[in-house]
């Protein structure tokens, strides 16, 4: 997978190198692109933002530097070609110019559609990932407009709170989708037994010493009976999604609240 960021912090992402992901860009898995925006203005100060038409707190960013950047994003060599698909395939018309394939825009934004692991999942299988990062009180909203007729384009939220732009947020992005590219966690079964994978929270672990400062490890784990462990297992997830975070519970197959999990 071939990931753009586009940022006035590109040292933040200096962070990329190490961990998880730095093994991902070794092994070549994952390449990333970092873009400074402030490369994209041409004045002396190199302005990438200006006060809201109409009134109101705050800066905007321009959009000019945007499309400088965005647009050599796209016509670089190493990008994703874009399909223009039409709805109208039957027909002669002319394709109608609903982007197909290519990059995905992904623009972070307190405004955005909520980013969940079914969201992480369903990017873990794009080619191209680009990150339009916006800081102050957002971007000038004829970049995704224009970039919208070009190729698909998602606002999207980390949830219902609000950070000073879209950095975090895209690092938050980037870890959650890098980690379900296949070939890359050494273990793929950890993958499916964590949080929200089946809909609930992950179940409490356990690792030796057996018991530490008077507290036990639940003595089901060191049974050896791996369907009272399955069953044991499932009913934390439950009792804990219940309790902590029972909005989640819709969501959940009927099969995978009602059944242990032996088979996993
Ligand atoms: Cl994606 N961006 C910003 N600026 N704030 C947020 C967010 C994103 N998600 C939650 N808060």
């Amino acid at each position: 997978m071939r990931i753009d960021i586009v940022t006035i912090f590109p040292e933040f992402f200096g962070i990329l190198d190490v961990s998880l992901l730095g093994k991902a860009r070794v092994s070549g898995l994952i390449e990333t692109h970092v873009h400074d925006l402030r490369d994209g203005a041409h004045d002396k100060h190199r302005t990438v933002d200006d006060t809201p038409y109409g009134g109101g707190a705050g800066m905007v960013m321009k959009p000019e530097p945007w499309g400088v950047i965005l647009d050599a994003i796209l016509s670089d060599a190493g990008s994703a070609p874009i399909a223009i698909s039409s709805a109208t395939e039957a027909d002669s018309i002319a394709a109608d110019g609903i982007p197909a394939g290519g990059p995905l825009l992904i623009v972070p934004s307190p405004a955005g559609e909520q980013f969940t692991q079914a969201m992480a999942r369903e990017l873990a299988h794009e080619q191209q990932l680009i990150f339009a990062c916006g800081r102050y009180e957002g971007i000038d909203q004829r970049v995704v407009d224009h970039y919208s007729s070009r190729m698909r384009v998602r606002l999207v939220s980390l949830g219902d709170y609000v950070l000073n732009g879209g950095e975090v947020a895209t690092l938050a992005m980037i870890e959650a989708v890098g980690r379900l590219i296949p070939g890359m966690v050494g273990n793929p079964e950890s993958l499916v037994e964590e949080s929200h994978e089946n809909g609930l929270l992950e179940y409490p672990s356990y690792t030796k010493p057996p018991t530490w400062r008077d507290l036990d490890v639940p003595p089901v784990l060191l049974s050896g009976n791996h369907g009272a462990i399955s069953t044991w297992r499932h009913e934390q997830q439950v009792e804990r999604t219940t309790r902590v975070r029972p909005d989640l519970l819709p969501n959940v197959s009927p099969d995978t609240e009602a059944e242990p999990d032996a088979d996993r």
